[in-house]
């Protein structure tokens, strides 16, 4: 931060404008409070002055507490002497005026302030329960008494942001202007009306003091019971969510002096939390990636305005959905006419999915399908400024379409494969611009994962690399960069995973035993269960390519054996459970339980009896290996790259930090002996990475492990 200071103080005749300038969200930092009581302060003090505005430079309103302080010797400023306890004690109308954002500390700010002004883009809200926490500053006191508990509750649990209208709607904003450049101008303007109507004998609207709204606690009792129950599967392991729902509580029971205590000691208890540490580390590790280790200082961004999509298979048309969901033209191609037939009739079929989930309406899903238009052939894509091949996964059918694409497509433009593990290099290679060629690998579905891993190959251009990072983000994706080995980041750290899960049925574990643990541990869905919904068929295939290239390749007998009886999972009724027609509940299944000890026996494995924490730390500490090894080849730049892959590509529970966060919980000694333990009882898969070696005997941290330069 540069050491201006971080709150001035300017006059529009007898309105005073306390403005807010810490870049670059206004976050509530060093000096920023203190800086608005003496605004406050000044302002009562100077007779010219009826009224003032509390507004923010730039981009937003303020965006919250300085996250970056907590854990930290940073004290806060005590209960009673903080900007909202000025406000109430001001003598004069103070009216905030947000745009951008207004959220946590912001949002307790301005409802501290006697009125509330917004531009219609403007967005508020309480995210507190994001990052383990809950609004310390006030929050769950003031919002329920502007718009009630139930709404509060709502809002203060989920952490999600409002919108301008809907939060003038709720009653947190008093008055709504169109855009951001008439902001000031209202809100001087809605001050001086409200010191005249002051001066009339109105009582400044203070929130603390308004108590009607509250009697809806009193209505329906059962309120907080009821949220605690509906949230009870995806807070699990959590603690927030529920000392969020107490502290709504409190304000309902409570006069507001009193709720305001309970609501610190409340606070008090998450701040420190592994919980709110985790999710404080996930909150940046998704800023960290964005930023590329050696790229040349202002390299050009190539922007990208119009894309293309050469395959219109499931992976294409949820790849053309995510440019046309960000407002983007995309022509969508395919080899024959009834293949981009069928592709538009998906895309049209997912869309009115979600128009009837009621997450997306009617007007909104035809702006977005009308972006798409259906390319004959190469000539319909040529001056697109991004074309995303996603064709067969084999490089017999790649190559060619990269060979065309080379052939047609206009200089600079960005040429990328969705390929999910096969060699980029390969794929540059039949072209003449390599350095135009990257991976942009999507999760399916394309259009609702968030995580991109952008594959850098050997002559892939730093601008390539940062513009295609760019686009990434645009389309509402978390852009992750990964090396070109095989499987890349994401999936060569997960295979050792999906290995060890089937060796330990082999040693005498059951699916459903290793799910559960996967689930208590905070996985929305077990390994297994996940594997029968995604197609057993699809690993199989997977297998087989690479047992036929590596002679050591370590088969999966159980999990090739359930693919030869046809058990595929869902799609055919059975796979490592059991399914009901027209049900998705995994069962276990008795047939699968003997095909495990057949093959055991034919394998000569002796069975035997697994803890819940074995079982969770042969899967996790076989991929912190993998992880540490992909680093140390620099095929990864950082921890933070390969957490918030797992924490997106795989639904690591966010309230565990990452993959390698969650392993420093337990220390890089203990996972490294852990690992060199097996490694001599189970041979060379467990061979231990040498930097896990490394960090673990200098006594170091995994989340601190970084490719070498
Ligand atoms: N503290 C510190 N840094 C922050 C920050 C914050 N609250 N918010 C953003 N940044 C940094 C971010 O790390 C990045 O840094 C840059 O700003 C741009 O952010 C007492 C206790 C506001 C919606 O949880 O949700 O108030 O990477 O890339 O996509 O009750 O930032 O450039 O170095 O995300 O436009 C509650 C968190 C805090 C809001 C903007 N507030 N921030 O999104 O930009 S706790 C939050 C966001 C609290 C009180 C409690 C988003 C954003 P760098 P960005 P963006």
């Amino acid at each position: 931060m540069s050491d201006a200071k971080p709150v001035r103080f300017e006059t529009e005749g007898d309105v005073g404008v306390i403005v807010v300038d810490y870049p670059p969200v206004n976050a509530l930092g060093p000096g920023v409070s203190e800086g608005i009581i003496e605004g406050i302060a000044k302002f009562n003090a100077d007779p010219a002055i009826r009224a003032m505005v509390l507004i923010g430079a730039g981009r937003s309103f303020i965006a919250g507490a300085d996250i970056r302080g907590f854990g930290t010797d940073r004290k806060r400023l005590p209960l009673g002497s903080r900007t909202y306890d000025a406000m109430d004690a001001s003598a004069k109308p103070i009216v905030a005026a947000i745009h951008g954002f207004a959220l946590g500390g912001g949002l307790e700010n301005a409802m501290g302030c006697h009125y509330r002004i917004a531009s219609r883009a403007a967005k508020v809200g309480l995210p507190e329960v994001l990052i383990g926490i809950l609004p310390g500053g006030g929050g769950t006191q003031r919002l329920p008494r502007l718009v009630g508990p139930k709404v509060a509750l709502d809002m203060i649990v989920s952490g999600r942001h409002v919108p301008a209208d809907e939060a003038h709607a709720l009653g947190i904003v008093d008055e709504l202007v169109e855009n951001d450049a008439t902001l000031r101008a209202g809100a001087v303007a809605f001050a001086r009306r409200a010191a005249d109507a002051q001066a009339a004998g109105g009582t400044l609207p203070r929130v603390r003091d308004r108590q009607d709204k509250l009697r809806e606690a009193k209505d329906d009792p059962g309120m907080f019971d009821a949220m605690r129950k509906s949230i009870a599967r995806r807070a699990r392991n959590q603690k927030a969510p529920y000392n969020c729902i107490l502290a709504v509580e409190a304000a309902c029971t409570l006069t507001f002096d009193e709720g305001m205590k309970r609501e610190q000691e409340l606070f008090e208890e998450l701040v420190n939390s592994d919980e709110a540490r985790a999710l404080r580390y996930a909150f940046f590790a998704e800023r960290e990636v964005a930023r590329i280790p050696g790229l040349p200082k202002g390299t050009a961004i190539r922007e990208v305005k119009t894309a293309a999509v050469v395959g219109a298979g499931t992976m294409g048309g949820g790849i053309a959905m995510s440019f046309a969901d960000f407002g983007y033209p995309v022509r969508l191609m395919d080899a024959t006419e009834e293949g981009l037939a069928k592709g538009m009739q998906r895309i049209r079929a997912n869309y009115e999915t979600s128009v009837k989930r009621g997450s997306l309406a009617a007007d909104e899903m035809e702006r977005r399908f009308a972006r798409i238009q259906p390319a004959k052939d190469y000539t319909d894509i040529a001056d697109a400024d991004v074309v995303v091949e996603a064709v067969f996964e084999e490089m017999g059918v790649k190559k060619p379409v990269f060979a065309k694409l080379d052939e047609v497509m206009k200089p600079g433009a960005l040429l990328l494969s969705n390929t999910s593990a096969l060699d980029i290099d390969a794929i540059a290679a039949v072209t003449k611009r390599p350095q135009d060629v990257a991976g942009a690998h999507f999760f399916s579905p394309a259009n609702v994962m968030k995580l991109l891993e952008v594959v850098r190959g050997a002559r892939t251009a730093p601008d390539t690399l940062a513009s295609v990072m760019q686009m990434g983000k645009r389309i509402g994706k978390l852009s992750v960069v990964a090396g070109n080995t095989d499987g890349f980041v994401a999936n060569r750290s997960r295979a050792p995973f999906n290995s060890e899960m089937v060796i330990l049925l082999e040693e005498g574990a059951l699916p459903e035993q290793v799910d559960k643990v996967m689930v208590d541990f905070g996985y929305p869905m077990g390994p297994f269960a996940v594997g029968d919904l995604a197609g057993l068929d699809i690993g199989y295939a997977g297998r087989k390519r690479r047992a036929a290239a590596n002679p050591n390749y370590r088969k999966l007998p159980i999990a090739d054996r359930l693919v030869e009886m046809g058990r595929y999972g869902q799609k055919t009724g059975a796979g490592w459970y059991r399914y009901e027609k027209g049900d998705r509940t995994p069962h276990p299944d008795p047939e699968v339980a003997r095909i495990i000890k057949e093959v055991s026996a034919e394998m000569g494995v002796a069975q035997r009896q697994f803890t819940d924490q074995e079982i969770l730390r042969r899967l996790l500490f076989s991929s912190v290996n993998e992880a540490c090894k992909i680093i140390e080849e620099g095929f990864a730049y950082r921890a933070v790259d390969v957490d918030v892959m797992w924490l997106h590509g795989f639904g690591f529970p966010r309230y565990r930090g990452g993959l390698l966060f969650w392993a420093d919980g337990i220390g890089a000694r203990a996972v490294y002996d852990q690992i060199a333990s097996w490694h001599q009882q189970y041979g060379e898969r467990w061979a231990p990475s040498k930097l896990l070696r490394d960090i673990a005997e200098a006594g170091g941290k995994l989340t601190d492990a970084k490719a070498p330069a």
